[in-house]
């Protein structure tokens, strides 16, 4: 791990050319929504810059989370375990996955207008609102994206995507994980300056002393990360190469998850991706939003994705299947496999 071999190191040119696209949304829609199709087929991951989220409401969520997050430890996990939701150090899900990572994990249903405990701020109610300031905001921008989407893909009912996550019932939820900087030994490279081949012995944290979140795709539809200026966030290229993704706290990075995938019936492609602890001496805080349907709602390759040349490739199932289906699996399992067409 880390050690990049000699043809890697020739090819570092062509490497540089796969970084992640950058789309700005103040462009013309037609561009635009052409623009994000074409980086969700190619990369299933971009970058967003005049996304219109204000800077205030982006500000006061990192500094109440800052704040959570300096608390002692004791305090911190009376906020835990996060079952389903709530504070969460080191492990990830139920089944033995570790990262180098504290995390909240919270609700983010648009009928959330949910108090959080007072173990999450001494002032829950403020907390509570820069948390649904921030969600509804994020949600709004997923809209906008997914109605993009389906008008470049003339799905004829525009807001058929958006309607998935809009749900009252949604099974959102948003993340912030917390990385405390890497205490880097002489030897090991800068996980963020080089592209290194994907390993399989190392998708689930191989290495775990530089793992901050193990190699793993997103379950939903779509996933809008916000980081501070720290890297770390390292998505896989589909040539196999970890491809550093530079920290912009200015702009949202878009992963397609697995249920895009399926609804796209593989035109998209959900992105692997994982984050490698820093060693800047600072820690990286970032934010996910997951967009996510209902737990009944059904989830099958949209009719204008199939076509006689184009069968369906996935039987159709509720997100509530698919969620269990990736609790009950390691974070590097490929669980949309479960669901398709033999
Ligand atoms: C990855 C994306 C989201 O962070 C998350 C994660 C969830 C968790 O941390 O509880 C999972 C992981 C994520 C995928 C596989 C399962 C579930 C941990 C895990 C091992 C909140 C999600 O929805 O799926």
């Amino acid at each position: 791990m880390g050690v990049q071999s000699p043809n890697l190191a020739r090819n570092k040119k062509t490497c540089r050319a796969l970084g992640v696209p950058t789309i700005d949304l103040s462009m013309d829609r037609s561009v635009v929504s052409e623009q994000i199709i074409r980086a969700c087929e190619e990369y299933g991951v971009f970058m967003i810059t005049n996304h219109g989220v204000s800077n205030e409401i982006i500000s006061r969520i990192e500094e109440e989370t800052f704040d959570f997050f300096a608390k002692p430890a004791v305090e911190k996990h009376y906020s835990g375990p996060p079952n389903p939701f709530g504070y969460g150090c080191k492990t990830i899900g139920f089944h033995g996955d570790m990262g180098e990572l504290e995390y909240l994990l919270l609700e983010a249903n648009p009928s959330s207008v949910s108090q959080r405990s007072m173990a999450l701020s001494n002032n829950p109610t403020r907390f509570s609102c820069v948390v649904n300031d921030y969600v509804q905001a994020v949600r709004g921008l997923t809209c906008d994206i997914l109605d993009l989407v389906a008008e470049g893909l003339c799905l004829g009912d525009k807001s058929v995507l958006s309607r998935l996550i809009n749900d009252v019932e949604s099974d959102a939820v948003f993340r912030v994980n917390h990385y405390p900087p890497f205490d880097q030994s002489p030897k090991v490279l800068n996980p963020t300056a080089d592209f290194q081949m994907r390993d399989d012995k190392f998708a689930n944290n191989g290495d775990s002393s530089r793992v901050g979140f193990g190699e793993h795709s997103d379950p939903q539809i779509l996933t809008i990360l916000r980081s501070n200026d720290v890297g770390g966030l390292q998505i896989c290229s589909h040539d196999g190469l970890w491809v550093p993704v530079p920290p912009n706290p200015t702009e949202f990075c878009v992963l397609v998850g697995d249920t895009f995938q399926a609804l796209t019936n593989d035109r998209f492609k959900s992105v692997r991706h994982r984050v490698m602890a820093n060693s800047n001496n600072k820690p990286r805080l970032s934010m996910m939003y997951f967009g996510t349907p209902s737990l009944d709602a059904m989830i099958s390759p949209l009719p204008r994705m199939v076509s006689s040349h184009n069968a369906p490739l996935y039987k159709p199932f509720t997100w509530c299947e698919f969620k269990k289906a990736a609790y009950s699996l390691r974070l590097a399992n490929r669980r949309l496999d479960l669901f398709r067409h033999n």
